[in-house]
């Protein structure tokens, strides 16, 4: 295998890939236009990979949404509701990605702790997996075809099945993982015909063992690769474990017959160690994952090469790779010309960390000194701010307490004098194509910084209007100057940098763009401070202010490694601290901290998860814990699943807590009950993702059901998510009819 690649980004380096797809979707273009799209850019993918010198090409990592839904529909576990469309297979696929006519799409959830997110297969008792579809075997043949010998790479058969779900209506005993058996044959059918097609590897991704699983999980593994290793006709085999280590996976997959096993050096610190004290591999080629595939920094060459000569004798032979596929980083660091000299010479995307891997396959071979070389491979140190280290090794137990919150409570009643069931919204309001075409203006030229703000200050103005109008009691300013928050606070942010074509693709089409959060972090001036106070003086209603928390800052960015993530959280928990303080000069009563992302972060496996909610509670409360009592502090929480950081939520300490539950009818208030969550809670009362508008009785219906669970004088009514996708169409009776909701709420408790 040599020097080789577990993925490559897909999206194109230039987007070309979404352009085509959501052009194939708005109809201007045709399926032969939109595949020939795809051929270009799956050529240049594996030329560029060849041209870059890797002994071992991946194949099949293309994919026009996500490497889920392709292996769903290669096996043709497509529900029912889709094949009734009557679709071509392209359209069919797409249905499943995004809905049509009134079906409802796959439903889309994170891919274990990256911003990468995937449709989830359903999966029941009666699916009949078949070999429906011929990507892989089509993919090698049109590379081979090209002269590119790849490695197609496939989701294994066991992570595929423990991230599907139980299809409605199946029986509630019933796993995916039931139907094991059954999708193994398909497996070994497609390995067959690979084999016959030529490849003579096959790469099959286990990542579902990165994270803690039962022993029967274990032995299921141990089973299916026995079997696939058995076959009389097929590649040989690599099976991969990435995001972490494979633990007690290891050994089970160390005895089945699989040619070659890839681990991540990266995320699993004590990999190595594991796969020395494991033993039984001298049969097997160790594919290791010494260049980080998650992240953009340049790799320390001598640590890599000293960690894989160090295993030298536990395997067969040594290939040297990333950590993990490449699609969680940008293409190619030449494209950027903006970035500052000492930040880029720190970096690496895909391109870059291709080299550096040939490079050290290199130096394993023919040792250290292929390194000298190379020229330089010393890392400048990240950026040192000391007046931010003084002040982070200043802070003490009393800087992430605020006072009781019975005391608050008290205070905030006091200054707020708020209705009972307060109404209010997440805090984005839609986005128009008026607010989209200022902001493009301005970074064209077209318009000047003046121009910019009046033009965001007009529609600050109109949306604190209608705020008014509906009879909402805590307003917001609608956020019509940022556009990804986290880009938005990055942008603002000294210890920050941004890339041009930085994209990463988070979900189907969809791209963000993470900033490199490459030194220490602190605030040259204030962020959002002008945009409240100019809302606030618009109305005698309180108007919240809204910052993003250091959380979600970390967990979209590109963040350093040289540190412990908690000490990169306390330097943003910092700067975001002096921004309330700063929010609460201008006399904004009432601040909301959202942390999106703090179930996204929770570490894969149970041992490591106390100290992230320990670091991450801590920078939370260290943001937010110089508010003045009667200063009311929310925070909004996306995604329905709780139960595993509910403790974290409670340890918030937030006055207010606003979180996703209209998909779940409210399920997640017992669950806070339970976890003993004594203060104010939002349940998102409408679900702002679907175009559908709820009805007043929709509404109260949902508010009844919390008030069984919240007492009267905790519980607050608004949406689930901010409003920011959705057009005033949708938004206004939607807002009205949370409003008239919670005004009969009042009415029946008197
Ligand atoms: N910001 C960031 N990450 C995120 C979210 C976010 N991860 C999770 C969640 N929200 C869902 N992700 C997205 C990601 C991208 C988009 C929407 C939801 C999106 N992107 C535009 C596109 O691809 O066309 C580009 C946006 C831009 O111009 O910056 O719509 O909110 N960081
Ligand atoms: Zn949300």
């Amino acid at each position: 295998i040599g020097a080789t690649v577990l993925g490559y980004p897909r999206i194109g380096a230039r987007r070309e890939l979404k352009r085509a797809v959501e052009s194939y979707w708005a109809g201007r273009i045709d399926a032969g236009a939109l595949q020939e799209t795809a051929r270009d850019l799956r050529a240049q993918t594996w030329a560029e990979l060849r041209d870059g010198g890797l002994d071992s090409i991946p194949g099949n990592t293309f994919s026009f949404y996500d490497q889920v839904l392709d292996t769903a529909t290669l096996f043709d576990a497509v529900p029912d509701r889709y094949r009734a469309l009557e679709l071509s297979e392209l359209d069919t696929y797409f249905a499943m990605a995004r809905g049509r006519d009134g079906v409802e799409p796959l439903e889309l959830t994170k891919w274990f702790d990256t911003n990468y997110h995937y449709l989830v297969p359903e999966i029941s008792p009666g699916t009949r997996f078949r070999l429906a579809g011929d990507k892989p075997v089509a993919e090698y043949r049109e590379a081979a075809a090209l002269g590119v010998r790849t490695r197609p790479v496939l989701l294994g058969p066991v992570t595929f099945l423990l991230l599907a779900k139980r299809a409605a209506g199946a029986p509630a005993g019933f796993r995916p993982l039931d139907t094991i058996d059954q999708l193994v044959e398909r497996y070994a059918e497609l390995l067959a015909r690979l084999a016959d097609e030529g490849a003579d590897w096959v790469q099959l991704d286990e990542p579902a063992f990165a994270a803690d699983r039962t022993d029967e999980e274990l032995a299921t593994l141990g089973r299916v690769y026995d079997r696939l290793t058995g076959l009389p006709s097929r590649p040989r085999l690599l099976v991969t474990g990435y995001y972490g280590e494979l633990g007690a996976a290891l050994p089970v997959l160390a005895r089945t017959g699989i040619e070659a096993l890839g681990v991540d050096l990266v995320a699993g610190a004590s990999a190595a160690g594991q796969l020395a004290e494991t033993g039984g591999l001298l049969d097997k080629i160790l594919v290791l994952g010494v260049v980080d595939g998650r992240n953009v920094w340049r790799t320390d060459l001598r640590a890599a090469l000293r960690a894989c000569t160090a295993l030298t004798e536990v395997g067969r032979e040594l290939a040297v790779s990333s950590s993990c596929s490449l699609l969680h980083v940008p293409y190619d660091l030449d494209a950027e010309t903006d970035l500052p000299g000492e930040v880029r010479a720190r970096l690496a995307f895909a391109r870059q960390k291709v080299a550096e891997i040939v490079l050290l396959r290199r130096a394993l071979t023919e040792g250290e000194a292929a390194l000298d070389a190379h020229g330089d491979t010393t890392l400048p140190a990240p950026g040192r701010d000391e007046t931010v280290r003084s002040r982070v090794g200043a802070l003490n137990h009393a800087d992430y307490d605020r006072g009781a919150y019975p005391d608050r409570a008290q205070a905030q009643r006091d200054t707020l004098d708020l209705p009972a069931f307060p109404t209010t919204t997440i805090g984005s309001f839609p986005q128009t194509g008026e607010i989209r075409r200022a902001r493009a203006d301005l970074r064209a030229g077209r318009i000047d910084a003046t121009a910019y703000e009046s033009a965001m200050r007009s529609e600050i103005s109109a949306v604190v209007a209608r705020q008014e109008d509906y009879g909402l009691d805590v307003l917001v300013h609608g956020e019509p100057e940022r556009n990804d928050m986290v880009q938005y606070f990055a942008e603002q942010l000294d210890g920050f940098a941004a890339t041009e074509f930085g994209w990463v693709q988070s979900y189907g089409s969809r791209c963000v763009r993470p900033p490199i959060l490459h030194g220490d972090v602190s605030r040259p001036a204030p962020i959002t401070v002008e945009w409240s106070r100019y809302a606030q003086s618009l109305t005698e209603r309180p108007v919240k202010g809204m910052l993003t928390g250091p959380v979600t800052i970390l967990a979209w960015s590109f963040v350093r490694d040289d540190q412990p993530l908690g000490d990169t959280a306390t330097q943003v928990a910092l700067a975001l601290r002096d921004e309330v303080a700063d929010l609460e000069r201008a006399g904004i009563r009432i601040v909301q901290v959202d942390e999106p992302a703090l179930r996204e972060l929770l570490p894969l496996r149970q041992r490591d998860r106390a100290s992230y909610v320990d670091w991450s509670v801590a920078a939370f409360r260290l943001a937010t814990a110089g508010a003045a009592d009667a200063t009311q502090v929310h925070t909004h929480l996306c995604y329905s699943e709780f139960a595993d950081v509910i403790q974290a939520i409670d340890g918030l300490d937030a006055d207010v807590t606003t979180i996703e539950a209209a998909r779940s009818r409210m399920e997640v208030l017992a669950d806070l009950r339970e976890a003993g969550f004594a203060r104010g809670v939002g349940p998102g009362v409408y679900d702002i993702h679907s175009p559908l508008v709820p009805s007043t009785a929709d509404i109260a219906e949902l508010l009844q059901s919390a008030a069984g669970a919240v007492p009267a004088d905790r519980l607050w009514v608004n949406p689930d998510c901010g409003l920011k996708t959705r057009g005033y169409g949708e938004v206004e009776p939607a807002l009205r009819s949370l409003v008239a909701a919670a005004r009969s709420l009042r009415e029946q408790h008197g």
